[in-house]
């Protein structure tokens, strides 16, 4: 499914609820997390929906793949200088609680953790 009306992640790729962004093109929407864990948190997803990563198929691999490419070019962009750390969560032992796949990308000075 490419959207998913329920799906809270959709509905920020649509615009209907609103999100800081920091980049979007026709495959990938990137925007601030709303309870970050570190100075600079994001979150990268495919536009279309993706429940998880465990869903993921060879379909994916190409936007899946620009949003690991786009992830250092983002947090240089944001000032994130000194590394960074990405995290999918996937499925309910994985600590997921929106399920629309996304990449967390995390920097700037430590310390910081989840949790
Ligand atoms: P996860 O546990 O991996 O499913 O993380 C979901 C993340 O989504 C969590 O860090 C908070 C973030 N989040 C939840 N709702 C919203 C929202 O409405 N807007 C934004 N920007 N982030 C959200």
């Amino acid at each position: 499914m490419s959207h998913d009306p329920n799906c809270l992640f959709c509905k920020i790729v649509a615009g209907q609820i609103p999100s800081r962004k920091v980049y979007e093109d026709e495959h990938i929407l990137a925007f601030h997390d709303i309870h970050p864990w570190a100075p600079v948190h994001i979150l990268l997803i495919p536009k279309q929906h993706l429940s998880s990563l465990a869903e993921a198929t060879d379909a994916h691999a190409e936007v899946l793949g620009r949003m690991t490419v786009l992830a250092p070019k983002l947090m240089r962009e944001l000032g994130v200088t000194n590394g960074f750390r990405t995290v999918i969560n996937t499925g309910a032992d994985g600590g997921q609680e929106v399920y629309h796949l996304h990449m967390h990308v995390m920097g700037g000075p430590r310390p910081w953790a989840k949790g």
